[in-house]
């Protein structure tokens, strides 16, 4: 008996897949409804981003967070915000939290058929300490920036500090663990896309590639004129659009399709285009109306970024895989949490996870619809909330005092041949008071309320909420922390927390 005990041999097969898709996970930062060709405005053309949804299916009823880091945890674990404890606002580059390490992320559930994964571009899960990296969380490289934004060109970003009107300022810029001070002056866009491409280039087969590829565009950069664009971009749109913001706002989104051309470039040119899915995004809607100094517009949608409306929720999406899904549109709602369990029912990684998310893998081509219900969000700081279920969405949304819950017309814009058409508000209702209620097949820009009418669906979306709102999670959020100071680390964002807790002496470090 006990010989036989000794013999037993614990056989670690990993079930790698040679023949899974390849994965392309494409993030736009901050990107408005109104800001790519895809909607039927042409006053930013974005042709390589137009022939993946003419090739690809389009999610027509797709939502995101409302910001970057619950978007980005929604994302990354297929699990609303309020069961992340990240309902509420974004990681500051002092603050000393990250989406906890309890939860399992899309590479360590990929990692089941071997997947290589790569992230490229912006983090924004957490950088205080080193356990909250990710490639300490299934990545395998990382390059790019942890922080919600930087300087396109010098790679620093700026943020608050503990003292109210001061300013902590360091270098994010990483190669996986190490600082790089060389490709200072580099537009950010285009050392993302060249490691792109080079990941392309010499990735071995034998093994199927995740690739993350979150572009630091189009969210305005830091310093005096964050709507940083290559002048080579800026000059397309001289004498085509006249007012100064949207005119560089429009090179910026025209750098990041031409970026995407080039990926595309390098999927065909290093034999991924056969057998490659490529799932585009954005995580939340344009600061549009002048808010953060961007350019951007979420025209007809009424709202945008931080708010629960649609400007600030409805995405845009697409899924590229010729070979399997064909060319069409997905009319089912859909939300940024079925990505992971989608992807990994097309890997072959398929998990009975617990997910907020569904799996829309067969959806896609069948275009049965197994999401009925949504959670936009519940913020318990600004008591901002808003619930689905069908057509009808029930929203009190208090971001930001309100004041930024109107329409905002495209800038210069008179081209209206677009697929979201509105009518007139009639029965506008605030928001900010009071919850409002609106039939968002009738009236996708929320202009009329109809929360007198239908007591009945008022009461059904109420009890929703009562529930998600039981299951919540408590949040991260933390302080900025004086420690965080990049002058403490040579000016660089350091994981800060990792010298507190192992009681080092000298943080001093240097950068390449
Ligand atoms: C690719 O990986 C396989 C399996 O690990 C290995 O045998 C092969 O030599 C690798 N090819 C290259 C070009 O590195
Ligand atoms: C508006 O856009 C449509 C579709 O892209 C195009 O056919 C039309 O010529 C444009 N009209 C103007 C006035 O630019
Ligand atoms: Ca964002």
């Amino acid at each position: 008996m006990l010989g036989l005990a000794c013999f037993v041999i614990v056989l670690r097969i990993a079930n790698c897949a040679a023949s899974s898709p390849n994965i392309v996970l494409i993030v736009i930062d901050d990107l408005g409804w109104d800001d790519i060709s895809l909607h039927g405005s042409d006053q930013i053309p974005t042709p390589n981003i137009d022939k993946l949804a003419a090739e690809g299916v389009l999610l027509e009823n797709y939502y995101t967070q409302a910001i970057c880091t619950p978007s980005r945890g929604a994302l990354m674990t297929g699990k609303y915000p309020i069961h992340l404890g990240l309902q509420y606002d974004v990681i500051q580059g002092a603050q000393p939290y990250g989406l906890p390490t309890d939860f399992k992320i899309m590479p360590q559930y990929l990692s089941g058929t071997c997947y290589k994964s790569h992230i490229i571009g912006k983090w924004h899960l957490g950088h205080s300490r080193s356990e909250l990296l990710p490639t300490r969380r299934g990545f395998h490289s990382h390059f790019g920036f942890r922080l919600g934004h930087s300087d396109y060109f010098n790679h620093w970003g700026e943020e608050s500090s503990p003292v109210k009107n001061e300013m902590y300022a360091g270098l994010d810029l990483w190669s996986n663990e190490v600082p790089i001070k060389k490709y200072h002056g580099t537009y950010a866009n285009d050392l993302f896309t060249k490691r792109a491409i080079s990941i392309l280039e010499t990735h071995n087969k034998t093994t199927p590639l995740f690739l993350y590829l979150a572009h630091q565009a189009v969210h305005v950069g830091d310093g005096e004129n964050p709507l940083q664009a290559p002048l080579s971009f800026v000059k397309k749109f001289e004498g085509k659009i006249y007012d100064e913001k949207r005119k560089h706002y429009a090179a910026m989104v025209s750098a990041m399709d031409a970026s995407i051309g080039e990926l595309m470039h390098g999927i065909s040119t290093n034999g991924f285009a056969e057998n490659t899915i490529i799932f585009l995004t954005n995580d939340n809607g344009g600061p549009t109306n002048g808010m953060a100094s961007s350019g951007s517009s979420n025209h007809p949608l009424r709202g945008c970024k931080y708010t629960l409306w649609e400007g600030g929720t409805r995405g845009s999406a697409l899924f590229w895989y010729p070979k399997k899904l064909g060319a069409g549109t997905y009319k089912g709602m859909a939300h940024i949490t079925d990505v992971l369990p989608t992807l990994l029912t097309a890997s072959g990684n398929a998990v009975a996870g617990n997910f907020d998310g569904y799996d829309l893998w067969d959806a896609l081509s069948t275009n049965a619809q197994p999401r009925k219900d949504l959670l936009y969000n519940i913020d318990p700081v600004t008591h901002s909330w808003a619930v689905r279920s069908g057509d009808f969405k029930l929203i009190t949304d208090n971001a930001l005092n309100g004041e930024y819950s109107g329409w905002y017309p495209t800038v210069e814009s008179v081209n209206l041949t677009r697929t979201v058409k509105c009518g007139s508000a009639s029965k506008a209702c605030d928001g900010s008071k009071r919850p409002c209620l609106f039939n968002l097949a009738a009236d996708p820009c929320e202009e009329n309320d109809i929360f007198d009418e239908r007591p009945d669906m008022v009461r059904k979306l109420m009890v929703k909420l009562n529930e998600y709102q039981t299951s919540m999670r408590p949040m991260e959020n933390r302080p900025n922390s004086a420690a965080a100071d990049p002058a403490r680390f040579d000016f660089v964002w350091m994981p800060w927390e990792d010298y507190e807790l192992g009681g080092l002496q000298n943080p001093q470090r240097r950068s390449q």
